[in-house]
């Protein structure tokens, strides 16, 4: 087993990571920039060097001083986390040319799963059912004016290099087929470096359900079972549960099974994520494979009682799984809420600041991953994810209701968040009969007027955080402690 671990990323998930590893006996070292000189990860882990300025491209994206420094401090393993280096080819295979454990998927399993129309072709080699469209870049208007014709409008033009949405453009009509695929050329180019773009079909109102797979270096493949993550804005996922509550056990069984024949067509090991669009006549759709631990495992591990991090990290040391497929059941339910410093009201504008009060909430069945504690800071460099709020329950309607219990119970100012948009999420009749799918937040809360929503949301669970960040600020001079009492007060 790994003796430490540099840990190539910051905020909730080098905690997550420096949790695993004081479980596991392994040393954890955490990296920091400027901006990030007080925050959690750096207090938790058990060392910490400073690697540079605020922008992450002269810091966490810097790959030669990541590398250097991990060889300096004697690290065995580099665990990337997600986002960063976690899918960057260039950076496993300089990891592993140093001598060094990338704790993740080997170069060619990130390479063919990185361009997306390479993917295609892997996965309908191997009986895998893509959506309808090209496998490879559209190399002509003309071309693309046959394939548009034969699938049928709408259809999707997609990024080769792009993935989660990045880079992705309907098209309704023929006639603004040319200057569409220009335009997604062009954003592709800026964005990838690479101006590549495919086409897809289009899903009406799909479901976006994912499944967790784990794999070691011989060949043995496990799932642990899907994620529900329709929930979405902006290709930015708000609310993630598991298990989905939209597919029968039917449904469960064909997707797992297909999610598994993914994995093993790209020699997949450690820890991936097979997307699926699932669409209103009973077909799932490979959509992309994530190679890398996503933001939302947690639900996974509160179902399955398995620790992913533990896992990815027995994987790297060359142990094989100690898991076999029966060992894995479902057990209740699991949701998750990303708690963001943003304004709702201001379409959803990161909040910048200092965070001057942070209390957790506790109790049966819940979870925080976080990455801020009292006196860190909120900056512009970084996305500003506060934390994770996870919930279990016996069942969804328990999760739910303790996620609303928890809600109520957390505490943070200094910032604003988004804690109070989950109650109307959370109370909403298309999320609690599941019948919402991809376009739920677009459709039903976009058009609502800024600040109207709330009266809408069932004041029992009010929190109480906007009006505790005014009380502090003030010193209690000017608000009186009742005035926290928020059930009939519409100001927070
Ligand atoms: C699609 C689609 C409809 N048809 N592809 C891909 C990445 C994901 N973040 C959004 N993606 C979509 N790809 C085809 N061919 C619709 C979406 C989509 C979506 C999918 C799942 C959940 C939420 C979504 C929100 C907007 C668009």
């Amino acid at each position: 087993m790994f003796k430490k671990i540099l840990i190539a990323n910051r905020g909730e998930i080098a905690v997550r990571i420096v949790k695993a590893c004081k479980e596991m006996g392994i040393v954890s070292v955490a990296v920091y920039s400027d901006a990030d000189v007080n925050s959690l990860h750096v207090r938790v882990a058990d060392e910490a060097y400073h690697i540079g300025p605020s922008k992450t491209a002269e810091s966490y994206l810097n790959i030669n001083k990541i590398i250097s420094l991990a060889k300096n401090v004697e690290a065995d393993a580099i665990h990337p986390g997600y986002g960063f280096f976690s899918e960057n080819a260039e950076f496993i295979r300089k990891v592993n040319e140093s001598g060094i454990k990338f704790i993740g998927p080997s170069v060619e399993s990130v390479t063919f799963m990185g361009d997306k129309t390479s993917a295609r072709r892997i996965m309908r080699e191997n009986n895998v059912p893509i959506v309808p469209g090209t496998t490879e870049p559209i190399s002509s208007i003309s071309e693309a004016k046959k394939i548009a014709e034969d699938i049928g409008l709408p259809i999707m033009i997609k990024a080769s290099a792009g993935g989660g949405g990045k880079g992705m453009r309907k098209v309704d009509n023929i006639e603004d087929l040319e200057s569409s695929i220009e335009r997604a050329k062009n954003e592709s180019l800026k964005a990838f470096g690479n101006s590549d773009v495919y086409i897809e079909k289009f899903i009406e109102n799909p479901k976006h359900i994912e499944v967790q797979v784990l794999s070691d270096e011989y060949g043995n493949y496990i799932h642990l079972f899907e994620r529900e993550c329709s929930v979405q804005r902006r290709h930015q996922k708000v609310v993630e549960e598991a298990p989905s509550s939209s597919i029968t056990i039917e449904q469960r069984h064909r997707v797992t099974n297909i999610a598994i024949q993914a994995a093993k067509a790209c020699n997949y090991y450690n820890a991936g994520t097979i997307e699926f669009l699932f669409d209103q006549k009973d077909n799932f759709y490979f959509l992309e494979m994530n190679t890398r631990l996503q933001v939302e495992h947690p639900v996974t591990e509160m179902i399955t009682g398995v620790d992913l991090v533990k896992e990815q990290i027995k994987i790297a040391a060359g142990q094989k799984l100690s898991l076999s497929q029966n060992d894995i059941q479902i057990i209740g339910h699991s949701i998750e809420c990303r708690i963001y410093a943003e304004d709702v009201d201001n379409n959803f504008a990161p909040s910048i600041g200092d965070i001057l009060h942070h209390r957790l909430p506790s109790g049966p069945g819940v979870r925080v991953d976080r990455g801020i504690d009292v006196l860190s800071e909120v900056s512009i460099y970084y996305d500003p994810m506060l934390s994770k709020l996870i919930t279990w329950g016996n069942d969804r309607e328990e999760a739910i209701q303790r996620m609303k219990r928890a809600l109520g119970e957390y505490q943070i100012a200094g910032v604003k968040t988004n804690i109070n948009f989950f109650y109307w999420i959370l109370e909403h009749s298309l999320f609690l009969d599941s019948s919402f799918n991809n376009n739920f937040l677009e459709a039903e809360f976009m058009p609502l007027v800024p600040d109207k929503w709330r009266e809408n949301v069932n004041a029992d669970y009010k929190n109480v955080a906007a009006i505790l960040g005014a009380y502090l600020k003030t010193n209690g001079k000017t608000l009186k402690s009742e005035k926290l009492n928020t059930s009939n007060n519409s100001s927070w």
